[in-house]
């Protein structure tokens, strides 16, 4: 058949080549030098033409069987590596699902989450209905509506955060919500307004920014012993035992009078919270009549309520997001 010596040692060389060939990529390169338009079996194909007929027949048998058994034996090889490559990869990509999982952790709500939602809880069996409002503020919300005066110190630009345009500021507590709701909502209103406030202040037992649950409740005849029976109850459930609470005289423009609660705390009495009658001028700036009805308002830390409950010496640990710390409240 390959009766040229020179075809045959060509062919010997190209199955060579092919049994060598490591991947389909220069497979498919070397089947192209062969057989592509410009291969070698093509251009030895094209130039039959030029031989005289005895010739051309016998070299045409010879090179159509190279053809043949070259395409057979490129065939036979990229079979044989598509296989390989098909190992090599699951091989590579083996997976072992009996191994056992990595495990997820589930997430838990933050302390002081929880301690809003616990208040919250408690003052909704209470009656109270829990409102949200701005934390961006103006004066007269924050301030003006609440009966303090332009010379008080908490209007000073060292206690409060006042926004660029120098009119608007961070609330310093949550009041301007009663305040807007008393303005939208004739009474009897029964409420509390939990939310994130803002003081220039910072250190181990302050935050310049920190929660507060404010709570108010204006109606005919309000006094001053409802509010000290209600807080009285809401503490005694917050803490889960009979707390003694003392209620000592103390000042804020927004009401009159004005009392700090405090509870025994083993030897000591501890300060939670603030309270009041809410203040004449502070109904009459919403358009409430204080001749036909009164009210009682307090106010909380809830940061200092969740350290009190849990055990906790430094507020800033409520910040660190450090997930050993709260993980820890489940
Ligand atoms: C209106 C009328 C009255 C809310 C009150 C306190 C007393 C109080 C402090 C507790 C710890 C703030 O977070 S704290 O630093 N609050 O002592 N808050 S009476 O009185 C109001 C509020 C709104 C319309």
């Amino acid at each position: 058949m390959q009766t040229d010596p020179a075809l045959k040692d060509f062919a010997d060389q190209v199955r060579e080549q092919i049994a060598r060939t490591a991947d389909t990529r220069a497979l498919e390169a070397l089947r192209v030098q062969l057989f592509g338009r410009r291969g070698k079996l093509t251009e030895w194909l094209k130039q039959l033409g030029k031989l005289p007929p005895q010739a051309r027949r016998e070299r045409g048998e010879t090179l159509n069987h190279l053809r043949d058994e070259l395409t057979a034996a490129l065939q036979t090889r990229a079979t044989a590596l598509a296989q390989a490559e098909l190992e090599r990869r699951l091989a590579a990509e083996r997976l072992d699902v009996t191994l056992p999982g990595r495990g997820e952790s589930t997430g838990s709500l933050h302390p002081v989450s929880r301690t809003i939602r616990r208040i919250e809880r408690l003052f909704g069996a209470m009656g109270f209905a829990a409102v949200a409002g701005p934390e961006i503020e103006d004066d007269w919300h924050n301030f003006e509506a609440l009966n303090i005066p332009a010379w008080h110190p908490a209007r000073a630009m060292q206690d409060t955060f006042y926004v660029l345009d120098g009119r608007r500021l961070l609330r310093t507590h949550t009041s301007p919500v009663q305040v807007r709701t008393m303005q939208r909502q004739a009474p009897p209103i029964r409420i509390i307004c939990p939310g994130r406030v803002y003081r220039r202040d910072f250190d181990r037992t302050h935050s310049p920014m920190f929660h507060q649950v404010e709570g108010l409740y204006v109606a005919e005849d309000v006094s001053l012993a409802d509010l000290k029976y209600d807080l009285q109850r809401f503490l005694s459930l917050f803490f889960e035992r009979e707390v003694e609470a003392m209620f000592r005289p103390s000042y804020f423009p927004f009401v009159e009078p004005g009392a700090d609660v405090h509870i025994r705390w083993g030897e000591r009495w501890l300060e939670v919270l603030g309270c009041g009658v809410v203040h004449p001028n502070v109904l009459q700036a919403v358009g409430i009549d204080p001749q036909r009805y009164s009210g009682y308002a307090f106010g909380m830390g809830v940061e200092r309520l969740a350290m009190l409950r849990y055990g906790v010496d430094d507020l800033r640990r409520f910040f660190d997001n450090d997930l050993r710390f709260l993980e820890q409240f489940v």
